[in-house]
């Protein structure tokens, strides 16, 4: 068989376009391929919901891969692990510290990635999003402004495209840098960014989750942006309300949309 360079050329030209034609109009926009990302991802897509997911760099897991200070393990409490369990990670518990238990980030990246892929999410690295999309009548966010991230750190000025969808999820972390952009740039929204606050791992645990949801019509937080957002504590390595929070916007996106089997 001949393998010619223009034939391998095409083959990527045409999957890639017909991946971006989808994608260009979606039920849910996830900003973020770390833990909430993710597990918001996987419960969507399994409820049926047409999910993609814009990562600026090139691979999966956020925070999950530099463990603590680069320490190759994650901490998860309960009920946190219902989801290792939906996403088929192996943990085990952590003696002498009931209620905490203990896995390899290479197994959580892996397997968040590999079931929210086999649920039927879209992941598309090397994408920015650099700003949201509004409506008027009712007022809404309705979508995201895409960019490479070469563009983005080569300083050129190169316009992006648009993505449309029914819900945005701000799964950017500590910067919470898709409700940013719509704070400042839609101010009638209302949004208020309140910072997030130092350390208080028991209490962020909990109040992380429980502020997780909608910021603005169309536009929802998980994990980390959720402590920016709602001026909540970091809680640092432990990672239960990152997946807790990704799969309870799931749940509230599906409610809203209306979607099928993501009920965990
Ligand atoms: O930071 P990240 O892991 O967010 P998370 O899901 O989890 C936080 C924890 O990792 C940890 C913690 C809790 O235990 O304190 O920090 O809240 O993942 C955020 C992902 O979003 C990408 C970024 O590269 C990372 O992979 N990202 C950030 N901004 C953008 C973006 C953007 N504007 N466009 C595309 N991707």
């Amino acid at each position: 068989m001949s393998i010619d360079e223009t034939r391998i050329t095409r083959a990527i030209l045409a999957a890639a376009l017909r991946d971006w034609e989808e994608i260009s109009s979606v039920d849910v926009a996830i900003v973020g391929a770390g833990p909430s990302g993710m597990a918001a991802a996987y419960y969507l897509s399994r409820g049926g919901l047409r999910t993609v997911v814009f990562e600026r760099r090139l691979g999966f897991g956020g925070g999950i891969g530099g463990g603590a200070m680069f320490l190759h393990k994650i901490v998860v409490e309960p009920p946190a692990d219902e989801v290792l369990r939906d996403v088929g990670a192996r943990y085990a518990e952590v003696e002498g510290a009931p209620g905490l238990l203990v896995l390899d980030a290479a197994e959580l990246m892996a397997k968040l990635a590999s079931s929210a892929l086999d649920a039927g999410t879209k992941i598309v690295h090397g994408v920015s999003v650099e700003d949201v999309i509004f409506r008027r009548d009712p007022l809404r966010v309705a979508g995201v402004v895409v960019n490479w991230t070469a563009s983005e750190l080569s300083g050129l000025h190169v316009d992006p495209l648009f993505v449309s969808s029914r819900a945005v999820v701000d799964a950017t972390g500590h910067d919470a840098s898709v409700v940013e952009v719509a704070s400042r740039k839609v101010p009638e929204l209302g949004i208020e960014l309140r910072g997030e606050r130092s350390a208080y791992s028991e209490l962020s645990e909990s109040l992380v989750v429980e502020g997780a949801g909608e910021v603005a019509p169309g536009l929802y937080a998980c994990g980390m942006a959720v402590a920016r957002v709602r001026g909540l504590p970091r809680m640092g390595p432990i990672f239960g309300a990152m997946l807790l929070s990704g799969r309870k916007v799931a749940l509230e996106i599906a409610g809203r949309l209306g979607a099928g089997r993501t009920t965990p």
